[in-house]
């Protein structure tokens, strides 16, 4: 009976979107079994980042997206040759933004770089978002009005 392939990656996953789907997409496409382990909130306050969605919701989100076979939480940077041995890892991966960082478990198992998905961060989603916040209510209302007036002239 072949073993089942096994990889398994680590992230944050605040703001769910297209770039994390294509990574743990194409990380299924190298295994048969992907195990997820998403950052705990305490874990990004080490990271030093801010999440906007906790943790709890980015877990679920994650555990039901198909190709996710399996949610664990990441605590802590020391984790990853404990789960590698506990899960039987046969690959571990992530985006090359981490390249040559995780180099040091390739005496564990297989350590793979993904090319990661251009134009899109939780970041810079962020960042719209904060800008769009940012202009002033009248502004908007301004605007509106205006897009309502040229329909007008429009019919
Ligand atoms: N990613 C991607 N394309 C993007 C954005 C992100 O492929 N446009 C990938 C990242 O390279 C990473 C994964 O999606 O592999 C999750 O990204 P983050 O949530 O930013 O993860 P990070 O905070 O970097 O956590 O121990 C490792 C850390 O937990 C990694």
């Amino acid at each position: 009976m072949k073993k089942e392939k096994i990889i398994i990656t680590y992230g944050t996953f605040d703001m769910f979107h297209i770039g994390h789907l294509k990574l743990l997409q194409r990380l299924k496409q190298h295994s048969d079994k992907l195990i997820v382990a998403v950052s705990t909130d305490e874990f990004n306050k080490v990271k030093g980042k801010t999440t906007m969605i906790p943790y709890a919701q980015r877990a679920e989100i994650v555990a039901n997206i198909k190709c996710v076979d399996m949610v664990i939480a990441e605590n802590d940077w020391g984790q990853k040759v404990e789960d590698i041995q506990k899960y039987n890892v046969d690959i571990f991966s992530i985006g090359d933004d981490w390249k040559g960082e995780f180099d040091f478990l390739e005496e564990y198992c297989e350590v793979l770089y993904l090319e990661r998905t251009e134009n899109i961060s939780t970041t810079k989603l962020k960042k719209s978002l904060s800008n769009f916040l940012s202009i002033p209510k009248e502004d908007i209302i301004n605007a509106f009005e205006i897009i309502e007036a040229l329909k007008k002239d429009f019919e």
